[in-house]
Order: C-alpha cells, then sequence, then structure tokens
C-alpha cells in the first residue's frame, strides 16, 4: 500500500517513472541511515529509471527502532531525497527499495534467511565505522562482548560480521555461491578490512568455511562521498516545504554525490557507473585522498570548531581563521601524504570542499562529525601523522586536530560547559583526558586508549607536538589558537 502523503507533492518533485512492480530483490543493504538512503538508493533509482537495472533494495536493520522502515512500509518504500544547494534545490521521490527486514521482528534467522536467498547477489553496508568490530590492530575484535556473544551462538548472531558470516554459511551449505559484500563506509580499505573481519569470525567458527569464502566470496572497496548531516526538526521543515509534504523518512543533503568501486564481483552487478560512479581496479587512491583531504579537514573544523563555540560546518567558514585552516590542512599537510588518482589534481580537490562545505543550506552539525573520534582519527590524522615524522616535515594543524579531539573527549569545554561525548570508547577516554597535566593527558591518550598506532604511541616528537598544541588552545583559546596556525 502506498500512503497519499506523496499525494500532496509539488509538480516539481521528480517521482519513480518505472513499474516498480517490475523490479526484484537482487541486493540487501545493512542500515538504513541517512547516508545510504541518500547515496547507493539514489543511484540505483536513477539507473532504474534509465531502464538499465531491474536490481532493488531489501532494507535490513540489526539494531535501533522499527518505526521509520514499518513506516517506510506502509508508505510503499517511497521516500524523498531533496538536494539543497547553495542555489537550488531539488527533490525526488526514490524506488529502489522494495522491501526489508529489522532484526527486532524478524530475529537473527529472518535476517540470514534474508540475505541467503537465491537471488540475494549483493550484501550492501553503511553501518557507521564502530558496526565493523574491528580492533587498533585491524583485525576482529575478539574482546567486543558483542563478538564474543556471537562466537558463542554463531547461529543467532546480532552483529553485522556474525550476520555476514553466518549468511555465507547458509549459502554454502545449500550448494549456492556467496553474495559481494559491499562496504560504503568511510573506512580506509574498506572491503579489505570487511574481508579481514569475516575471515578472522569465520576461521574462529569453521576453517572449511573460512576457506570456502576465501576462495569465493568478494569485497570491492569504495569510495563513497556525499554530505548527508542527520536529520533534524530544521531539515525535515526544509523538506516539507520544498516537496508539499512531511516525510519522515525523507532527506535533506547537498548535490555533490560521488562513489568510485573496485570492479571485482561474485558474478553481475548494476551498472552504475551509468548513473554516474566509477569502476576501478584500484580505490585506494580515492579512498585515502577522501578520508584525508574531506573527512580529516572535516573532523579539524568538528572539533575545533565545535570548541570554538561553532555549531556547523558552513559556520566555521563564516570564519577566515577556520576556513584558511582547513584549506592548508588539506594543501600542506594532507596531500603531501597522497598520491593523486589520476588526473586528480589535490589543489582543485580542496578548493571544490571548501566550496562544498561553504554551501548554508547544509546545517552539518560539529557535534555531529565529532562522533565516534576514536573509530575515525587513525585514517583521518593519523596515518598521516605517521608520514610527516618519518619524512621530518611540520604537521601543526594536524597536532591542532588531535589536541581539539584531546579537549572534547573530556566531556568539557574551555568554558567548563559539559561535551555530549558519543563514542564507544567514551568512558575510557573521559578518564584518560581529565589527568592533571598536559603532559600526562597526552601521554595517557597516546599510551593507553588504543587509537593511536603502535608506532605512534610512544614517539617522543608527536607527544612534545601535542602538549605544544594542547597548551595552545587551553592558553590561547581555540580560535586565537586556529587563528596563530596562519
Ligand atoms: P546514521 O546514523 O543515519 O545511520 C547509521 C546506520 O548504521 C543505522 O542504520 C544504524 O542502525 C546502523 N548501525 C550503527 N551502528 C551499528 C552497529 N553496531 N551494528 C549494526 N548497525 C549499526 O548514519 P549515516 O549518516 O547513514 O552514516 C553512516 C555511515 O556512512 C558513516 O559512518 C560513514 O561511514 C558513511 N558515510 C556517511 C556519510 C554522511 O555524510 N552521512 C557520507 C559518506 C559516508
Ligand atoms: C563526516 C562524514 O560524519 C563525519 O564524520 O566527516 O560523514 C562526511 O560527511 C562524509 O564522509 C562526506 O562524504
Amino acid at each position: 500500500m502506498t500512503s497519499n502523503i506523496f499525494s500532496a507533492a509539488k509538480d516539481t518533485v521528480k517521482r519513480p517513472a518505472y513499474d516498480r512492480d517490475k523490479l526484484t530483490v537482487r541486493m540487501c543493504h545493512i542500515g538504513f541511515g541517512a547516508f545510504h538512503r541518500a547515496h547507493q538508493a539514489v543511484y540505483t533509482d536513477q539507473l532504474i529509471g534509465m531502464g538499465k537495472t531491474d536490481w532493488a533494495y531489501r532494507e535490513i536493520e540489526l539494531m535501533g527502532p522499527t518505526a521509520l522502515l514499518d513506516g517506510l512500509a506502509e508508505r510503499g518504500y517511497l521516500y524523498t531525497v531533496v538536494e539543497n544547494g547553495a542555489e537550488a534545490q531539488d527533490a525526488r521521490i526514490v524506488g529502489s527499495v522494495i522491501d526489508h527486514r529489522h532484526m527486532a521482528n524478524a530475529g537473527p534467522e529472518g535476517i540470514i534467511a534474508a540475505i541467503s536467498e537465491d537471488a540475494i547477489e549483493l550484501v550492501s553496508i553503511t553501518v557507521t565505522e564502530k558496526g565493523y568490530t574491528l580492533a587498533a590492530n585491524g583485525g576482529l575484535d575478539f574482546e567486543n562482548p558483542m563478538v564474543k556473544a556471537d562466537l558463542a551462538n554463531p547461529q543467532a548472531p546480532k552483529t553485522v560480521v556474525g550476520t555476514l558470516v553466518a549468511g555465507l554459511a547458509r549459502r554454502k551449505a545449500e550448494g549456492k555461491k556467496p553474495f559481494t559484500i559491499l562496504s560504503c563506509d568511510n573506512l580506509p580499505s574498506n572491503g579489505h578490512m570487511t574481508r579481514r573481519a569475516v575471515l578472522d569470525f569465520a576461521r574462529a567458527v569453521d576453517a572449511e568455511l573460512a576457506a570456502w569464502i576465501e576462495g569465493e566470496a568478494r569485497f570491492p572497496s569504495t569510495m563513497v562521498d556525499r554530505i548527508v548531516p542527520a536529520m533534524t526538526e530544521e531539515s525535515h521543515q526544509v523538506l516539507a516545504t520544498c516537496a508539499g509534504y512531511a516525510d519522515p523518512a525523507g532527506i535533506v543533503c547537498e548535490p555533490f554525490r560521488q562513489w568510485v568501486i573496485e570492479d571485482d564481483f561474485v558474478s553481475g552487478r548494476p551498472d552504475w557507473n551509468l548513473a554516474g560512479a566509477t569502476f576501478t581496479k584500484d580505490v585506494l587512491p580515492y579512498e585515502n585522498m577522501k578520508l584525508r583531504m574531506l573527512n580529516g579537514s572535516h573532523s579539524f573544523l568538528a572539533y575545533l570548531g565545535y570548541l570554538g563555540g561553532y555549531k556547523t560546518i558552513a559556520d566555521t567558514m563564516g570564519d577566515a581563521a577556520y576556513k584558511k585552516a582547513a584549506h592548508d590542512l588539506m594543501v600542506k599537510e594532507q596531500a603531501p601524504t597522497l598520491e593523486a588518482p589520476e588526473g586528480v589534481d589535490l589543489g582543485d580537490y580542496a578548493d571544490a570542499l571548501i566550496g562544498r562545505y561553504c554551501n548554508p543550506n547544509i546545517r552539518h552539525r560539529t557535534w555531529q562529525i565529532a562522533m565516534d573520534g576514536s573509530q575515525k582519527l587513525p585514517q583521518r590524522a593519523l596515518e598521516s601523522i605517521v608520514y610527516h615524522l618519518k619524512a621530518g616535515t611540520p604537521y601543526p594543524r594536524l597536532a591542532l586536530l588531535v589536541a581539539g579531539w584531546m579537549i572534547y573527549v573530556s566531556g568539557t569545554d574551555l568554558e567548563g560547559q559539559p561535551i555530549d561525548v558519543r563514542d564507544p570508547l567514551a568512558d575510557k577516554l573521559k578518564v584518560l583526558a581529565s589527568g592533571d597535566s598536559a603532559e600526562s593527558i597526552v601521554s595517557g591518550l597516546m599510551q593507553k586508549s588504543g587509537v593511536f598506532p603502535d608506532e605512534l604511541a610512544k614517539s617522543a616528537p608527536l607527544q612534545a607536538a601535542l602538549i605544544e598544541a594542547y597548551q595552545a588552545l587551553r592558553e590561547k583559546g581555540v580560535k586565537a589558537a586556529v587563528a596563530s596556525l596562519a
């Protein structure tokens, strides 16, 4: 049944002009969050509209409330995406989702059955960095209580990795080929990381299954990009005004989107390139570029912007010192660590990112980007610091970013106001960040948080640089410290 909310749609709202009854569930997607709705599902919607595929999504949620997906089902699985540019808006109703399962209703068996059906070729994932249950060394975190519970009862998994392994085990037992697993999260070498975690889990339950996955399954890496802030009352209002109706599953995002995919699938796949994606043999240069330039500067603006009293990325861009520091961070401290993808000029890439950040119609909260820093800092800042320490080159902006994070995770800002820190390691970080001297805080976080790779945890030069940056933030104030980077 399709709810009638769409009957109020303004004429300008684009709708699926294809017969959705002719679509087949060939892909399951785990994580019906804001990003998937505005990215993979949009590429697929466009491709279906071009008559180039009949593959559609079954959405899978392993956690959280059921209301979003239940409501979506009641509305015939249709939802709205508003591209909110600096100058123009564009609204479309997306039709590429046609089914769902929620763990709370289907249970582990229902989820395993849903991903192991004959027709399923692909399982894609957007479950945030922490959803991969990785240890600091990159393999599966065998100490994670949820991983332990899944390993003790692999037939009834609750984690993403446990679920993927159970689905693959079912396919093997039924004599089917495996599905392709397509990670679309902001992790470095996301396909490789997912493969490693899945194989670690599989080896712990069944060596023969692990060997089969190793030989037969495919885990292409991807670089994914589109700024899609969490929805707020304000953005729901923007959507309602633009589209003509309120849509609880609707999304407001920037117009830009990019998807670079390693072309390594078990069998078929939609030709997403026809809708603007890029298939390539080597995604790594794109991933590193995006993670260090975009996400690295995002984290810089998130911690130092939040502590400086700025609510959104667009607000930080109104401060010339922040804008310059973010650009300099990209060009002077991140670009030198990168091998640019073919045909890409990293200076132009940085300019374009600053342009995207300046979009006043995208209210991307610094607080949102500051979440889960323990999972983000390594690929966004620490790997680049490793480069600079080896090269003997300066990295004052990266140091200020990390020092800003060290103050942020204490849970108290420089005015003494509490910060709502969201991070799987929040409790541990708070204790380490609340020491009585800059020296003890910096060395405690470097050595005991589990966030810093071994080669950095005991680095005396890094410790000295972070203490200096930390003291500059506390003594001069955040805005002055950012301004002094010039
Ligand atoms: P969101 O908060 O809207 O959705 C997160 C999704 O992950 C939800 O479906 C949630 O149920 C699921 N999830 C979270 N933790 C999980 C766990 N432990 N196990 C299983 N499922 C879990 O976040 P959003 O905006 O969709 O972003 C998700 C990820 O997508 C990001 O962390 C990032 O890696 C990637 N991404 C996001 C972009 C954005 O601008 N929002 C852009 C590029 C990539
Ligand atoms: C952001 C990203 O929340 C964050 O950590 O840096 O989600 C960012 O918006 C996307 O990667 C843009 O593609």
